[in-house]
């Protein structure tokens, strides 16, 4: 078994769950974090979201049958904020 190959984003108990890191740009109080909050937690297929504001950086676990993150960006842009990289790709 290739243990270099192990570095597993999948979720164990769904593998069509994934986790991704978004950094965004632009949260500069608590309301924009609300506010980006209310825009990933509407679409369809994100199941976990939490934003760290201090690290400019959204975790979203989600499933990838119903989402994807070029989806999350469009929605964190419509809500104003500019999405920069995701991580885990
Ligand atoms: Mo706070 Mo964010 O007053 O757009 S909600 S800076």
């Amino acid at each position: 078994m290739d243990e270099t190959n192990t570095i597993n984003l999948q979720h164990p108990i769904d593998p069509s769950l994934e986790t991704k890191q978004i950094a965004i740009e632009g949260m500069t109080c608590d309301g924009c974090v609300q506010t980006i909050e209310k825009a990933l937690r509407k679409i369809n297929g994100v199941k976990e979201l939490r934003i760290d504001r201090s690290a400019a950086l959204a975790t979203v676990t989600f499933d990838h049958k119903q989402t994807n993150v070029p989806a999350m960006h469009e929605a964190i842009l419509r809500a104003g904020y500019k999405p920069t990289r995701s991580v885990g790709e």
